[in-house]
Parts: structure tokens; sequence; C-alpha cells
């Protein structure tokens, strides 16, 4: 990981110099201390033409969100971060950017603290059944291209939501201690930056050595609809093959996904 930047506040202001010679020297990282969300300011800052693979991080939010407009808690101590994404793909297989970075998640986790980090239908990192990481993605298109995607990471590292959210947990909590944030970033956009440069065509194969979903019999709640069945594979899409009550198999392409 390479440090462009430090305490850049609200926009996107020089051009990129960086070194984008390969390994691991990718990164443009704007660091801010209290913001909205750092959705907003990775939104902003792409609109303004940022490059891709700048990671815009905030110590807290004080609007963070979840999918659907949920709100995310965001206070001191997590790591909170959004990373702009300009791949040259069609923008249907902007979606494999999640599991990339879901899985890329999952093995840094896995490799630096030995915990048992699981993934979750669609984005979720579960350690215990309790949630320590969500991704939120946002993208914007030019014609059929896209114009950037946004990755949206909230890790619980050394703060602990578990009161106001009982099914959340954090790094710190199952270690007993704290733990370097900047490890942890490092090490992850490493492995991230690995995953990308590897393409995608294997992404969800290798997401699904680690997920929780597959085999369990769940009710997948989306806007307009419920569905429950075992969940019995995700394809190539991303989407989750339930096998309902009369032997049928749904297709669900997204959605939160619940254990009765
Ligand atoms: C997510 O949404 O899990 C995506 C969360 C993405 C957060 C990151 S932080 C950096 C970037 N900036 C943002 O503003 N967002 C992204 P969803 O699957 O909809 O889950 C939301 C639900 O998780 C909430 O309704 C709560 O029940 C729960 N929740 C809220 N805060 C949590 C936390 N810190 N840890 C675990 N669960 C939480």
């Amino acid at each position: 990981m390479k440090e462009k930047r430090s305490e850049v506040r609200g926009s996107y202001l020089s051009p990129r110099t960086a070194d984008l010679s390969p390994p691991h020297k990718i990164w443009d990282i704007l660091r801010f201390g209290e913001v909205t969300s750092t959705m907003d300011i990775a939104r902003d800052s792409a609109r303004q033409g940022c490059p891709g693979f700048t990671v815009c991080i905030a110590e807290r939010q004080n609007a963070g969100r979840g999918r659907l407009s949920r709100s995310w808690l965001s206070s001191e101590g997590g790591l909170w971060l959004t990373i702009v994404l300009r791949p040259d793909i069609p923008h249907i297989s902007g979606y494999k950017l999640n599991f990339a970075a879901s899985l890329s998640l999952v093995v840094t986790l896995r490799r630096l603290f030995d915990i048992p980090a699981f993934v979750k239908w669609p984005n979720d990192i579960l350690v215990n059944e309790k949630k320590i990481v969500g991704i939120l993605s946002e993208m914007e298109l030019n014609a059929d291209r896209l114009a950037f995607v946004n990755i949206g990471i909230g890790i619980n590292v050394n703060n602990d939501p578990s009161s106001e959210e009982p099914n959340a947990s954090s790094i710190k909590k199952i270690l007993g201690r704290e733990i370097s944030k900047e490890e942890l970033l490092s090490e992850f956009l490493d492995v991230f930056e690995d995953r990308m440069t590897q393409g995608f065509d294997n992404v969800i194969s290798e997401w699904k050595k680690y997920t929780l979903t597959i085999g369990r019999y769940v009710k997948v709640v989306t806007t307009r609809e419920v569905s429950e069945g075992t969940a019995i594979d995700v394809d190539d899409d991303g989407a989750l093959l339930l096998k309902l009550a009369d032997g049928r198999v749904k297709r669900v392409i997204y959605g939160d996904c619940f254990e009765n």
C-alpha cells in the first residue's frame, strides 16, 4: 500500500501522480476525520474525476449507511472506507467486485488474525454468526460501461457496536485486544489488488469456499417478496439458488438472507 495524501477534505484536489508499477502500489488514500458517509465522499471524488483505486477513509461517520438506506453504526475505532474502482468490464459484471471484496477480506482476516470469518450471501462477513463487516456498493454508468463502482466497507475493528446491534461483533471483541487498523488496511488492499489482477472468472467459486449460506434453510426478503427454502448454490451471476418446499429451484438476485 502506498499512501498518497493525508487530510484531504471534501474533494479530489490534485491530479494523479501515482506510481502504477506493480505490485502493491496502486492505491490513493484520502483520509478524513468525521464525515457523513465515505460513500458521499467517494461519489463526489469519482464524479470529479479521481482515478480508480482511490480509497476514502474516515475515523467516524455520522450518517453511515447500509443497503436500502439503513443506518450503519460508525463510531471511532472501526475501519470505514469506500474504494473507487473504474474497471473496464460490462456493468452487468459490476456485482463481481462486491464478491471480490468480501472474499479478499475473509482471506485477510483469516491470514492476519486466524479468525473463522465466513461470508453470508450476499456480502456480510460473520464470525461466530455475528456480523463484523458490511459491504455496500454504488455504481454509475457511462452509456453501458461502468463510469465507476464504489465499494463501501465497514469493519468493526476496535469499536464494539454489540450493545446497539446484538447480532454484531468486532475484531477487538473476538480477539480480546485492539489491533492495528493500518495493518489490516494494508494487508486487505494488497490481497484485494492481487484478486483484481487475477480477473473475475473464479471469484464466485472461490467465494463459495467461505460461505455459510449454502446448505442452510433460509428466508430471503426483498423489497417485493419473501422466499424460503434451502440455499443450494450461488450461481456465476452471484444469485442465490433456493430449493423451495415444492421442489422448484428459485433464483434470487438480491435480498436480505435470514435463517429461520
Ligand atoms: C450493510 O448494509 O451491511 C452495508 C454496510 C456498509 C457500511 C460501509 S462503512 C463505509 C461505507 N460508508 C457508508 O456509509 N457505508 C459503507 P445492510 O446489509 O443493509 O446492513 C445494515 C444493518 O446492519 C443495519 O440495519 C443494522 O441492523 C446492522 N448494523 C448497523 N451498524 C452495524 C455495525 N457497525 N456492525 C454490524 N451491524 C450493523
